[in-house]
C-alpha cells in the first residue's frame, strides 16, 4: 500500500531567523517524490516568521510548517501556552505533540497527549503523535506494553477512525540526539508493531496511517530507515538544523 511520506524537521530551542530564512531557500528547490510532504516546527518565536518567507518565496506547496507543542486548552489562564486557534491563525498545520522531551521534562503524560491530540484534530491540525521506549524499558522488554500504554489513552480519547488524521513518530529515548540510532531493522519490528496493535483497532486506518522513525536520522542512514516497509519517514532533530543535511534526507523519502 502507498502511504504518504513525510519528513518533519523538529528544531527543538534551536534556530534563528537566519535559519529561517536559509531553510525557505534552501528548501525551494529540494526533490521531492510525488508524495512526499516536508514540515518545518521552529521555535513558537519563528512561525510567524517562517509562515511569511514561505509565502513571500512561494515555497513548494509540499513542505507545510508545524509547531513543536500545544496547549490542550481552548483559552484561559495558562501562562506561557500556546491554543490551536493561536496556530490556526498562524496557517500552521501540523502540531508535534507528547515529544519524550515533553514528557520527561515537563512531565505530560499520555492522558495529557491524548487530550491535546483531541484539541488538534478539533481544530483541524495533523498532530505528530510521538511514542517511544527509555532504554531501560527496551533492557527490560516492555518496549511493546510502553508504546501500548502510550497509545491506547489516545486511541480512547479520540477514536481510532480520528487516527487517519494523526501521524505516529516512534522515537525510542535512547537514541534521542544521542547519535545512537536504532537499526533499520530494530525500527522496522518496533513500527510493525505499532501498525499491528493499531490494526487490532481498525485495519484500515493502521494501513493509512504514516508512521515516522526519531532519533538521530541523518543523511548517512535515512535511505536504509525510509527503505523499510512500515517507516514512512523520519522527525529529525540535530540533522535538521543543517539546510543541506537535511534536504539530503527529505530528498531519501
Ligand atoms: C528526536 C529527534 C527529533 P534527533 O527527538 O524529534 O531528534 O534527530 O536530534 O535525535
Amino acid at each position: 500500500m502507498t502511504r504518504r511520506a513525510i519528513v518533519a524537521a523538529n528544531w527543538k530551542m534551536n534556530g534563528d531567523s537566519a535559519l529561517v530564512n536559509t531553510m525557505v531557500s534552501g528548501l525551494n528547490n529540494v526533490e521531492l517524490q510525488d508524495n512526499v510532504n516536508v514540515v518545518i516546527c521552529p521555535s513558537a518565536p519563528y512561525l510567524s516568521a517562517l509562515v511569511v518567507k514561505a509565502k513571500e518565496d512561494k515555497l513548494n506547496a509540499a513542505i507545510s510548517i508545524g509547531a513543536q507543542n500545544v496547549s490542550e486548552h481552548d483559552n484561559g489562564a495558562f501562562t506561557g501556552e500556546i491554543s490551536t486557534k493561536m496556530l490556526q491563525e498562524l496557517s500552521v498545520e501540523f502540531v508535534i505533540i507528547g515529544h519524550s522531551e515533553r514528557r520527561c521534562l515537563y512531565h505530560e503524560t499520555s492522558t495529557q497527549a491524548a487530550h491535546k491530540v483531541k484539541a488538534a484534530l478539533n481544530a483541524g491540525l495533523t498532530p505528530i503523535l510521538c511514542i517511544g521506549e527509555s532504554e531501560a524499558e527496551r533492557a527490560t522488554e516492555q518496549t511493546e506494553t510502553v508504546l501500548a500504554s502510550q497509545l491506547q489513552p489516545v486511541i480512547d480519547e479520540v477514536g481510532i477512525e480520528k487516527f487517519i488524521d494523526v501521524v505516529i513518530a516512534y522515537e525510542p529515548v535512547w537514541a534521542i540526539g544521542t547519535g545512537k540510532t536504532a537499526s533499520s531493522e530494530m525500527a522496522q519490528e518496533t513500527h510493525q508493531f505499532i501498525r499491528q496493535f493499531l490494526a487490532k483497532a481498525n485495519e484500515n486506518v493502521a494501513a493509512k496511517v504514516p508512521l515516522l522513525y526519531g532519533g538521530s536520522v541523518n543523511a548517512s542512514n535515512c535511505e536504509e530507515l525510509f527503505a523499510q516497509p512500515d517507516i514512512d519517514g523520519g522527525l529529525i532533530g540535530g540533522a535538521s538544523l543543517h539546510v543541506e543535511q537535511f534536504k539530503v534526507i527529505c530528498s531519501a523519502a
